[in-house]
């Protein structure tokens, strides 16, 4: 039941605060450090430009960003190199919108990031491994994917739950267990 990811969803990933680029109407269109509502997953995972994310490609761009972070080779990205991988696309989202770094929400945007991994690194080891890495991914993906075709896109209704972002979820322990029955595909 893919439905039953979205506690966690809102749980995990909604109880961090917003980016502060989601926040304005009149901010510039999302890039490829992403974000969680869907035009932001979209622009961060869409590689070939169609204007949506099939699972294949959404896992292929994952696996790549995984990969090429892992500076040390050991197969797991600890803090810094998550870190860094996500500083990589939210600067060459800067220069895709002529922004300026340095700025308030580039800030926030970086302190994000490490908050996001004490999110993802659900044992706590400081390591986020590969296993860990695709619980989130899939969470993610069908979190947005609401009509359930594996394909995220604009014909997709938007999740109840992204409007509840001040909602603070009971821990989302129980559903990492259901979770990990949509990591195979
Ligand atoms: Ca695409
Ligand atoms: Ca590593
Ligand atoms: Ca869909």
């Amino acid at each position: 039941m893919r439905h039953s990811l979205l506690p966690f969803l809102a749980a995990g990933l909604m109880a961090v605060p917003v980016m502060a680029q989601e926040q304005a109407g009149n901010d510039p269109k999302p890039g490829l450090a992403g974000g969680h509502r869907k035009a932001a997953f979209i622009a961060a995972h869409d590689t070939d430009g169609d204007g949506a994310v099939g699972l294949d490609e959404y896992n292929a761009i994952r696996k790549k960003r995984f990969f090429d972070a892992d500076a040390d080779g050991d197969g797991a990205l600890n803090e810094a190199e998550y870190v860094a991988e996500f500083q990589l696309r939210l600067d060459q989202q800067y220069a895709d919108q002529g922004r300026t770094q340095g700025d308030e929400r580039y800030a926030a945007s970086m302190k994000q990031a490490h908050v996001r991994f004490a999110i993802v690194d659900r044992s706590r080891d400081g390591s986020l491994s590969w296993a860990e890495q695709q619980l989130v991914a899939a969470s993610s993906f069908n979190g947005h994917d609401t009509d359930e075709n594996g394909v995220v896109d604009a014909a997709d209704p938007k999740p109840v739950r992204e409007d509840q972002d001040d909602q603070d979820g009971p821990d989302a322990t129980a559903d990492t267990a259901s979770a990990s029955d949509e990591v195979s595909n």
